[in-house]
C-alpha cells in the first residue's frame, strides 16, 4: 500500500489495465500517454474510487517532458517505487517499405522512451536504495516474426539488451529491473481494436497486467529478470 508507480502508455490497452490493477493494490499513480485520452483513464479510475492518480500528456521520447513527469511525481508523492515502461508502437511491413521516419519514430518511442524514463527515475531510486523498473517488451525479443516484423522486433531486442544490462548496473543500488514479454494481446496495438472477436484466443490485457503487478510487488529480496507469455494458438519460429 502507498507505493508510487509511474506507468507510461496508460491511455488504453495493457497500460490502462496495469494502472487499474496497481490502483487496486493501493498504489499512488502517475500515468502517461501522448494523447489527451490519458485524462479519461484518470477519470475512469476516479469513478472506481481511486483518487491518487496524476495524469500527464507527455511523449516518452521527449527528454524534457519525461523529466517533468518524474519531477512532478516526486514532488506530489515524495518518492517513486515503480516505473513501468509500457508505451510502445508497432509498424509491420516488409523492410523495403519501411520509411526512415517510421524507423526513427519506432526506435524513439520503443527504445529511447525506455531510456529516458529510466534515466529520469534512477537518481530518485538510487537515493531511496529501492525501486523496480519493468519494461513491457515482447515475446518477439527472443524470436522472429517471419513477415513484416524486422523493425518492431529489432526495437524489442534492443530493449531486452538494455534492461538486462541495466539490471546488473543498478543491482548494487537496491534497484530491480526486468521485462514482461507478451505475444499477441487483444489491444489497440498496431491499429487494432480491443475486443475484436477475431482476437478471442489472444492474451487479454489483464493477463499481462497481472504479470507486471506480480513483478512490481514481489518481495524486495527477489528479482524476476524476464517473464515470457504467448497465447496457446501462437508460436514463433525459434
Ligand atoms: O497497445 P495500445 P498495447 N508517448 O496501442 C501509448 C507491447 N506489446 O497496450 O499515446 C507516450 O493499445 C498510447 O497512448 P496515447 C507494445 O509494444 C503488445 O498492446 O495516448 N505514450 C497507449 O496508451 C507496447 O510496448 C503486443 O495514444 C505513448 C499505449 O501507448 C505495450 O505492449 C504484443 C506513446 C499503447 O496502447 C503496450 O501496448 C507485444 C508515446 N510516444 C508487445 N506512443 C500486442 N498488443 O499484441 C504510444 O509483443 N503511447
Amino acid at each position: 500500500k502507498g507505493q508510487v508507480a509511474i506507468i507510461t502508455g496508460a491511455s488504453r490497452g495493457i497500460g490502462k489495465e496495469i494502472a487499474l490493477q496497481l490502483a487496486e493494490k493501493g498504489a499512488h499513480l502517475s500515468i502517461i500517454g501522448s494523447s489527451e485520452d490519458i485524462h479519461n483513464t484518470k477519470e475512469d479510475l476516479q469513478d472506481q474510487g481511486f483518487d491518487q492518480v496524476l495524469s500527464f500528456t507527455a511523449d516518452v521520447s521527449d527528454e524534457n517532458e519525461m523529466d517533468h513527469v518524474v519531477e512532478a511525481t516526486k514532488t506530489a508523492y515524495g518518492k517513486v517505487d515503480i516505473l513501468v515502461n509500457n508505451a510502445g508502437i508497432g509498424a509491420f511491413k516488409s523492410i523495403e517499405d519501411v520509411t526512415v521516419e517510421e524507423w526513427r519514430r519506432t526506435y524513439d518511442v520503443n527504445v529511447q522512451g525506455v531510456f529516458l524514463a529510466t534515466k529520469a527515475v534512477l537518481p530518485i531510486m538510487k537515493s531511496q536504495k529501492f525501486g523496480t523498473i519493468i519494461t513491457v517488451a515482447s515475446d518477439v525479443s527472443r524470436y522472429t516474426i517471419p513477415e513484416g516484423g524486422a523493425l518492431y522486433t529489432s526495437t524489442k531486442y534492443a530493449v531486452q539488451g538494455f534492461m538486462g544490462s541495466l539490471a546488473q548496473e543498478v543491482r548494487k543500488d537496491g534497484i530491480r529491473a526486468g521485462t514482461v514479454n507478451p505475444g499477441m494481446v487483444d489491444t489497440y496495438f498496431a491499429n487494432g481494436t480491443q475486443g475484436d472477436p477475431e482476437k478471442k484466443d489472444w492474451l487479454k490485457v489483464h493477463d499481462i497486467a497481472e504479470a507486471v503487478v506480480y513483478m512490481a510487488l514481489a518481495p524486495k529480496h527477489m528479482v524476476i529478470d524476464e517473464m515470457h507469455m504467448h497465447p496457446l494458438i501462437q508460436d514463433y519460429p525459434r
